[in-house]
């Protein structure tokens, strides 16, 4: 008799963005073939947990059918296209959404093997697949694209592989600075893993983009490591041989060179919650998704809440790359309903929603991911309530200070960015690590390690109260940290290579 194998299934949608009737679908999948629980992720998919195995192609198949995939979610190809997710916040963002979509399935893997097996499809005899740009063997590593349009920073940009920051004059896209090297995962006590932002090496015209996103993806390709994997992100293959030389050889190639980099701001790689007005006189709600699970508790219904909006909406969900949601493109006149309906099911109006806790964000972790060291996504949420006690006695309790936990060094949370960051070791204990920037450009640094959760708490209490007292004028808490020594910087900052 076989074990009664379940397995995790991951969406590709690239920026984020689904219908209501996708969201529907969707639900009632992760109802028929999950655990009847929908996970947001940090990269603004959806992940279903505990699919049977025998469940498995009939729920991939349900997932094809609402003009979704899970083609390229996981392997070494270019993942979900990361992208803001308010494009009606300016005629740029929609272009710029546009251009993410454009990149997702320019770079989708062409094999017709993925709709043979679980679609299928009838096999083309004779023709093997041909991947023009992947060929045989594929990348050395996972590859991970994201854009963002300043002066938000809500995807993360310097966390991935490649990063477009869109540039713009007088309102009209010009195109965008071209980030490489970023990557977040490392492995305890193997000092040839790191954590590592992008850097900025100039800037491409937006008709060229697509062609600079391949050459960069043909450099990885034939450069990575291919002997190590624990090795292998474009980071590794930067540093080992300059970024200098990166940038040569992208320009070699292209035949043309990138131009010098643009100016540009970051405020924050936080969401901004509640409703807002779309240029296109629409309006966005964005609410926050404690860690990205869409669940029903008691007094607490979102999954349901959300459900009931989908039914009635005329707009779309948006994923957000900090595991909420925004309920876009919504009529004035349907406003009222979409309150009614989330606060009836006790979405809105939660006490719980401190500023702390709506800039946090923690990876699955335990029970589902065979990687983790310590709970992250079921434990941060009880230990964001002894946090609250500290900041709320200190008159923090609406200072938007991130917090970000992971299960294990692989940063799936981010949290080599939190201005707090907290690193599973072992069941019940954490390395605290602070002092990132509150806009995503600056690393944290360790701290302490191996705490506790009292120690925890021990450890973050004077340093709140001191923050309290000590403050400059807006000075957020990773640069308070950092300021006062509590952590040395050992990360350089984002490099931008002038040319
Ligand atoms: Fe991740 C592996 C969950 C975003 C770095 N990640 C995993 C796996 C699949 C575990 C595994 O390989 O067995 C996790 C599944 C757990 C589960 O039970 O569901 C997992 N990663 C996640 C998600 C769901 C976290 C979340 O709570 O939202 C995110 C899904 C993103 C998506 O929709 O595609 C997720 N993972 C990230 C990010 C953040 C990002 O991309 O912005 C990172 C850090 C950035 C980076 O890639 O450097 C990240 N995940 C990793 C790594 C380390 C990769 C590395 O090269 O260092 C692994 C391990 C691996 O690939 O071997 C990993
Ligand atoms: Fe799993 Fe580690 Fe990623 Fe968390 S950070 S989901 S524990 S691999």
């Amino acid at each position: 008799l076989e074990p009664l194998y379940q397995f995790m299934v991951r969406v590709r949608v690239p920026g984020g963005i689904t219908t209501p009737e996708q969201w529907v679908a969707l639900d009632a999948l992760s109802d028929k073939y999950g655990n009847g629980t929908m996970k947001l992720t940090t990269r603004q998919s959806f992940q279903f947990h505990g699919i049977l195995k025998r469940d498995l192609k009939p729920g991939i198949k349900a997932i094809n059918d609402t003009l979704l995939s899970t083609i390229a979610t996981c392997g070494d190809v270019n993942r979900n296209v990361m992208c803001n997710p308010n494009p009606y916040q300016s005629q740029i963002q929609e272009e710029v959404y546009g251009i993410a979509a454009h990149i997702s399935e320019y770079f989708t893997p062409k094999t017709t093997a993925y709709h043979e097996i679980w679609l299928d499809q009838e096999k083309i005899s004779g023709t093997p697949d041909r991947e023009p740009l992947y060929g045989e063997t594929y990348l050395p590593r996972k590859f991970k694209t994201a854009i963002t349009v300043p002066p938000r920073n809500d995807i993360d940009v310097f966390a991935n592989d490649l990063g477009l920051i869109a540039i713009e004059e007088n309102n009209e896209l010009l195109g965008f600075n071209v980030c490489v090297g970023g990557g977040l995962g490392s492995t305890f006590g193997d000092q040839t893993t790191y954590a590592r932002l992008a850097d900025v090496i100039g800037f491409v015209p937006k008709e060229k983009v697509i062609e600079v996103a391949e050459t960069v993806i043909a450099i990885q390709r034939d450069y990575g490591n291919r002997a190590n994997r624990r090795n292998s992100r474009l980071k590794y293959t930067i540093d080992k041989r300059g970024l200098e030389w990166f940038a040569e050889e992208l320009n070699t190639r292209l035949g043309w060179e990138l131009e010098s980099p643009r100016s540009y701001h970051f405020d924050t790689n936080g969401d901004k919650y509640g409703w807002l007005k779309g240029t296109n006189g629409k309006w966005f709600y964005t609410l926050f998704v404690e860690n990205g699970r869409v669940k029903d508790e008691k007094g607490y219904e979102l999954k349901k809440a959300l459900r009931e909006v989908a039914l009635i909406l005329n707009g779309d969900m948006r994923l957000t790359g900090n595991q909420n949601l925004i309920i876009g493109n919504v009529e004035e006149k349907d406003k009222d309903a979409i309150e009614v309906i989330l606060a009836q099911h006790g979405v809105l109006n939660n006490p719980k929603l401190t500023g702390l806790r709506l800039s946090s964000m923690a990876c699955v972790a335990l029970n589902t991911c065979s990687l983790a060291f310590a709970e992250s996504e079921r434990y941060l949420p009880s230990l964001i309530d002894k946090l609250d006690v500290l900041l709320t006695k200190n008159g923090l309790e609406t200072d938007e200070i991130t917090i970000r936990m992971t299960g294990c060094p692989n940063g799936c949370g981010r949290s080599p960015i939190g201005e707090i960051g907290l690193v599973g070791r072992a069941i019940g204990r954490y390395n605290l690590y602070l002092g990132a920037s509150h806009n995503g450009d600056r690393l944290n640094t360790l701290y302490k390690e191996m705490l506790s959760e009292e120690a925890i708490i021990e450890a973050l209490d004077p340093i709140f109260s001191a923050y309290a007292q000590e403050r400059e004028k807006g000075e957020h808490f990773g640069d308070f940290v950092v300021r006062k020594g509590v952590v040395e910087v050992t990360d350089r900052p984002v490099r931008v290579l002038s040319l």
